[in-house]
């Protein structure tokens, strides 16, 4: 197959390629200078939470790695290298600020702008200090203002050498699956704990927003983790309600407060039972719908839905991987995801690239005051083979992510301002209830010797983004 089609070249000048990762799955040092446990440490520590008891405490040991890292990043020609900070390192009881802690990103960050790569950073990727979980974590409004806090300390030590500032990844898995599935951590089961943390973490968004911008930010914005949510049949009134559900829990109770400072009126009607409208306080709508120069958008599968049992195989969803969980569809449990037959990746989750140009150009459509987006994450586990030579030839990890891209090229040619593409992930790593086991790298991490190789997709990746940059018409085969 060769992508020569001709939206192929049609990405705009200053388009962004990068990589992603996020501090608890990479960096290990989960105890060193000063760094104290988060919720996911915590809930790591139990035994049957995470797959095979693995935790998060040396990951692919990226504290202790970064400079070979980061030559990595160059080596792979990425513009840009989209990471987290840990607040349980940066303020590691949540209250006090720990400067060694931080004294990591300022490094990090100074090697990355001398590699000529352009810092991404997101202030919140899941790792919410143990110590603001006990005083109840995302169900506790004062949590919102600590986050303002830990963002204030580390605006200041990084505010004069990034640009762009994510608040929030996916507040859907912390919220919905750390409180309502059980999923992940903290791992509770409580659909007005989950409720709580949705609303609590869109108010830690707008205050932080408001904070920074008034401190200089330049560019603010969080990362959504969104998907289609089609009808298995259209015509069956009880597939079609499904559908909405789901998009009211996966996309719209995100996307509106955040775009339109209002949650959507149907589900402030179906979230009514779980407390939803005393957590609104006169004045959170409005500090919510603060302007954002950009959105991210997270972009893995896209889902069929349907209100009916499913009989056809369940495509993977939201699941654990070890303790029984409840449902993150939190008033909406009995829907199901019938398989519609297509090639799954290793996570069980069915693979549609036309899917992601759906889903920008829907964007755009519903929501007239749409900033610039972001696909700040995109790719695929599968198991991956090693040659003899060393050499991972993960072919469908490389169709899976140059598909996507040609999907990305496809929708900006319908008229989707998107201005930058980061490839989830840059090392195989954590992968949080699944733990080691799932690998979404394009480059291998032998969990031994924590030697990196870099797999046929990331040459291709690299090879895509050279192509770019000379303007060539050549795109990688593969
Ligand atoms: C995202 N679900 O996580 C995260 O932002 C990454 O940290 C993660 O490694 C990546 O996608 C791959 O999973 C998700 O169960 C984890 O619906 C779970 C779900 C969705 C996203």
């Amino acid at each position: 197959m060769t992508n020569n089609t001709p939206e192929w070249n049609n990405f705009p000048a200053g388009f962004i390629w990068g990589s992603a990762t996020a501090a608890a799955q990479v960096e290990g040092a989960a105890a060193e200078d000063g760094k104290e446990e988060s919720v996911w440490d915590a809930f790591a520590a139990v035994p049957g939470n995470v797959r095979n008891g693995d935790t998060p405490a040396v990951a692919v040991d990226h504290y202790h790695r970064m400079p070979q890292d980061v030559a990595l990043m160059k080596d792979l020609g990425l513009d840009s290298y989209r990471f987290s900070t840990s607040w349980a390192r940066v303020r590691p009881g949540g209250r006090d600020l720990n400067r060694k802690g931080l004294d990591f990103y300022s490094r990090l960050v100074d090697e990355l702008l001398e590699a000529g790569i352009l810092p991404w950073l997101t202030l919140y990727h899941w790792d919410l200090p143990q110590a603001l979980e006990e005083a109840g974590g995302w169900t506790n409004r004062d949590t919102a203002f600590r986050f303002v806090e830990y963002a204030q300390d580390v605006y200041s030590a990084l505010g004069d050498r990034v640009a762009h500032w994510t608040t929030f990844n996916e507040p859907f898995c912390s919220s919905l699956l750390g409180y309502g599935s059980g999923a992940h951590a903290p791992g509770r089961q409580d659909p007005r704990a989950a409720i709580a943390a949705v609303h609590h973490q869109h108010l830690a968004h707008g205050m932080a927003v408001t904070e920074l911008r008034g401190l200089g930010a330049r560019e603010l914005g969080i990362t959504l983790n969104l998907s289609n949510s089609i009808p298995r049949d259209a015509a069956d009134p009880v597939d079609v309600e499904a559908a909405r559900l789901f998009d009211s829990l996966q996309n719209r109770i995100f996307l509106d407060p955040i775009l339109r400072g209002a949650y959507p009126e149907d589900s402030l009607r179906d979230l009514e039972p779980y407390g939803l409208h005393e957590l609104i306080l006169p004045g959170d709508m409005e500090t919510i719908g603060a302007p954002i120069d950009f959105l991210g958008v997270n972009h893995y599968h896209d889902d069929q839905i349907s209100g009916h049992p499913d009989t056809s195989g369940s495509d993977g969803h939201g699941g654990g991987a070890g303790r029984p969980t409840a449902s993150p569809w939190i008033g909406a449990e009995h829907i199901t995801f019938p398989s519609r037959g297509l090639p799954r990746t290793g996570m069980d989750w069915e693979v549609n690239p036309g899917g992601l140009r759906t889903l920008l150009l829907r964007l755009g459509e519903e929501y007239p005051q749409l900033p610039p987006l972001y696909i700040t994450e995109n790719g695929a586990a599968y198991d991956d083979e090693v040659l003899e030579d060393g050499s991972v030839p993960d072919t469908e990890r490389t169709r899976f992510i140059l598909d996507h891209i040609r999907a990305v090229s496809e929708a900006i040619s319908a008229g989707a301002d998107v201005r930058g593409y980061f490839v989830w992930s840059l090392l195989d790593n954590f992968e949080w209830s699944w733990g080691y086991s799932k690998r979404f790298g394009i480059v291998r991490v032998d969990y031994e010797t924590q030697e990196r190789t870099v797999k046929d997709s990331g040459h291709a990746y690299r090879q895509l983004i050279a192509a770019g940059r000379s303007t060539a018409a050549a795109a990688p085969a593969v």
